[in-house]
């Protein structure tokens, strides 16, 4: 990936913004209550491409139990509702029949794969009640929580990556035309092709 692929940081009212000056994704709330109450939000927003109407839309998903005290210690678990308790993550999390981190699958971006018409701004929101990343790697690797990395290298880029928090938004804007990866690099199964097109590739999307 070259530097230009990098993108850019996208100029946003709230300024909560990214520690790395290439992170084509900057952090916004839907509104003053996301960030400052760490989760308060109550609206839902699904993950849709929606290339005609407003801004293309990934969620970042978990299903965490908020009744499991087991979360507390690393975060809590702000849904309202779930499903999941932590000793079920954590048997989620391997399999005998992989060499490296499967991860629960309801730690999840919706959709995982995007295509967007370059210039579009997507819209990032954590829908679920833990942390998470929205970072752009060169190649999906480990993330910064080594016990969630069982046979992976530690991507380059997600030690220095900036957590989302419950009911936030981030931005990605500025992406080249082509293939871009992006990870969580707290579950780093958690991952994300945006293919960036032409404008002029579909005519019907074309701002
Ligand atoms: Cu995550």
């Amino acid at each position: 990936m070259t530097r230009s692929q990098a993108g850019r940081i996208a100029a946003l009212t709230l300024a909560f913004t990214a520690a790395c000056g290439k992170d084509p994704v900057s952090i916004a709330g839907r509104d003053a209550s996301t960030i400052t109450a760490n989760g308060a939000a109550t609206t839902s927003r699904a993950g849709n491409d929606d290339d005609e109407h407003g801004a293309p839309t990934i969620a970042m998903r978990d299903d965490c139990d908020p009744t499991d005290p087991a979360w507390a210690p690393t975060g809590g678990c702000l849904l309202r509702r779930g499903n999941v308790r932590q000793a079920e993550f954590n048997l989620e999390l391997t399999s005998p029949l992989i060499t490296s981190t499967v991860g629960h699958m309801a730690w999840r971006m919706d959709p995982t794969y995007l295509v967007v018409q370059a210039g579009r701004t997507v819209r990032v929101t954590n829908e679920g009640g833990r942390a998470h990343t929205f970072t752009e790697v060169r190649q999906f690797g480990g993330g910064k929580v080594p016990p969630l990395n069982r046979g992976m290298a530690v991507a380059p880029e997600c030690p220095g990556s900036v957590n989302v928090a419950p009911g936030a938004t981030v931005e990605v804007d500025g992406l080249a035309v082509g293939n871009h990866h992006f990870q969580c690099c707290i579950h780093p199964w958690m991952r994300e092709l945006i293919k960036v097109q032409e404008r002029d590739q579909n005519s019907s999307a074309a701002m």
